[in-house]
């Protein structure tokens, strides 16, 4: 039986763009912070203002800053990089707890390839059958890390992560870019029905080599992106953002983008 769609609140027109926020979690402050970003309200407004389609946070940052805009995804996962250990990132907030705080979707981290894969596994097919039971989308980060993988983005091991997240049940999948529009295509073959979320890793040297890394993901077929520091790190967060929104929504080519960029 085909499901129901679940990403429906985070999609326009078949295509979506996320801003995620849980890098505090994942990296602490002082990496990836400065006197602006660091405030959770800073980021909620570009979310809200640069028109993005869902906001990625723990429950801790929902239960005190989220006021209903936009769609939530809760992430129930997360760990710290302060261990030099196998990665392992385990449960942090209940599907329930999520839904309590009005989010349309749970995000849950796997790390493919880690010593540990078979726990995150298993407890997000437990989570991934709450989520549809209440009517939740269940999103994966499938992130190929752990000391079995040495590339993790080869067209080998993403395409594998993609395709673990349509098994596994996921609605949607975030991965790395593969460098290249070509092996991404093929890592949106491998997740078949899921929808594809490029996912923006540290700020880019420059604006247009990001905005090309953007556009190789969408001609691949890729239904968005899900990016954090490449935006609110931005010294202009809204001009970013409607760069973001011409390539994603418009089809807009990056040199149609960079002469405006140059005038700048
Ligand atoms: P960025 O666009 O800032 O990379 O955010 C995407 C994201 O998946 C976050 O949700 C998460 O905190 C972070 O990347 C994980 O980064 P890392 O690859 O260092 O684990």
């Amino acid at each position: 039986m085909k499901a129901k769609d679940l990403m429906e609140p985070f999609m326009h027109e078949g295509k979506s763009i996320l801003l995620a926020y849980d890098q505090g979690f994942e990296h602490g402050p002082s990496a990836d912070f400065n006197e602006k970003n660091v405030d959770p309200e800073y980021v909620l407004d570009i979310a809200k203002k640069g028109g993005f389609n869902g906001i990625i946070l723990h429950k801790g940052i929902a239960e005190k800053y989220y006021e209903g805009k936009p769609p939530l995804i809760l992430k129930l996962n997360g760990k710290t990089n302060v261990p030099k250990i196998e990665p392992i990132s385990r449960q942090v907030c209940s599907v329930e707890y999520a839904l309590s705080l009005e989010a349309k979707a749970v995000g849950y981290t796997i790390y493919l390839g880690s010593e540990y894969e078979h726990e995150m596994l298993s407890e997000f097919g437990r989570i991934q059958e709450e989520a549809h039971e209440k009517g939740l989308a269940a999103i994966a980060w499938v992130y190929p890390r752990g000391s079995a993988v040495q590339n993790d983005t080869t067209r080998e091991i993403v395409s594998y992560a993609a395709r673990l997240a349509l098994e596994v049940g996921a609605d949607a999948v975030k991965v790395k870019y593969t460098g290249d529009s070509e092996s991404f295509r093929w890592v949106v073959r491998a997740a078949g029905r899921v929808r594809v979320f490029m996912s923006g890793g540290p700020k880019a040297p420059t604006e247009e080599s990001f905005l090309q890394q953007v556009r190789g993901a969408m001609d691949a077929g890729a239904a968005g992106l899900a990016v954090g520091r490449n935006v609110w790190q931005h010294e202009d967060p809204m001009r970013m953002a409607s760069y973001l929104k011409e390539i994603i929504f418009k089809n807009r080519k990056v040199e149609e983008l960079t002469s405006k960029i140059r005038i700048q």
